[in-house]
């Protein structure tokens, strides 16, 4: 093959959506919601208007568990199951697609390379779609910051997240996931998130402690690309707090 690798079929279905607004994400972890008890979640948040499902948030899902899972989200919905790993452990071939992304913050040479290369040929064998993203913990950063060994982006600290975005651009990634660490919180300052919008032309995630429409709706004036939320469903289920969220992604699409 010659020339940069097309964006493959997942990949395109987010662009496509993202071309007509901003999306959501609704992040599902396998270990705490197995199986078909994923496949609930994932029917309901579609049936609202979420997006996508990404699966992971834990440290050490088995691919048994995440197979499990994906089997039981796209036995239920026609949106893309992607894999949110915590490492190579945790892929399987049920899902269709992978966020391949390298934490771009952290101390560990692991995290921000080495467990890809070690990964890349698991994700081919696979037949999983790789979907090449920069992931960048902005304080608080909780588990995942002290997990990663990060240094967090300090939240009154824009100009650091835009060089690590353009960083993440330039180096080929073509979506950027601003983190501020799943149950923080506040979420991402909508400062950063502007500033890295008005810096790059990726599309940005923005995830981490969205609980409210005003969290929501905070961000996706900012710019944000896309929204995931994982703990409010885990601690609210699908009720108002969810459905405030997604009627402001809702709107922020013009009512699409
Ligand atoms: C975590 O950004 C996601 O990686 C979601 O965070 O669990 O706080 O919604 P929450």
């Amino acid at each position: 093959m010659t020339g940069p690798r097309a964006p493959g079929r997942v990949e395109r279905y987010l662009l496509d959506c993202i071309a007509g607004g901003p999306i959501h994400f609704t992040l599902i972890d396998p270990d705490k919601s197995p199986g078909n008890a994923a496949g609930r979640i994932a029917r309901g948040a579609v049936e609202q208007g979420s997006h996508a499902i990404l699966l992971g948030g834990s440290t050490g899902i088995s691919p048994e568990k995440m197979g499990e899972a994906a089997r039981a989200v796209k036995a239920v919905v026609q949106v893309p199951a992607i894999i949110f790993p915590e490492g190579p452990g945790s892929l399987a071939r049920e899902a269709d697609a992978v966020l391949f992304m390298s934490l771009l913050n952290s101390r560990r040479l692991d995290l921000v390379v080495r467990a890809h290369a070690k990964a890349a040929p698991v994700v081919r064998r696979l037949g999983l779609e790789p979907i090449p993203l920069g992931y960048l913990v902005i304080e608080p950063g909780m588990r995942v910051g002290e997990v990663g060994e990060v240094d967090v982006v300090w939240r009154s600290d824009p100009d650091t997240a835009v060089g690590y975005a353009l960083a993440a651009e330039y180096l080929g990634m073509r979506f950027v996931y601003l983190e501020a660490g799943s149950g923080a919180p506040t979420p991402v300052p909508a400062p950063i998130v502007r500033a890295v919008r008005e810096a790059a032309s990726v599309p940005i995630l923005a995830g981490g402690g969205i609980r409210t429409a005003d969290d929501a709706r905070l961000l996706l004036e900012a710019g944000a690309s896309a929204l995931v939320t994982g703990t409010i469903t885990e601690e609210e289920g699908l009720g108002s707090g969810f459905r405030g969220i997604l009627q402001e992604v809702r709107r922020a699409r013009g009512g699409h």
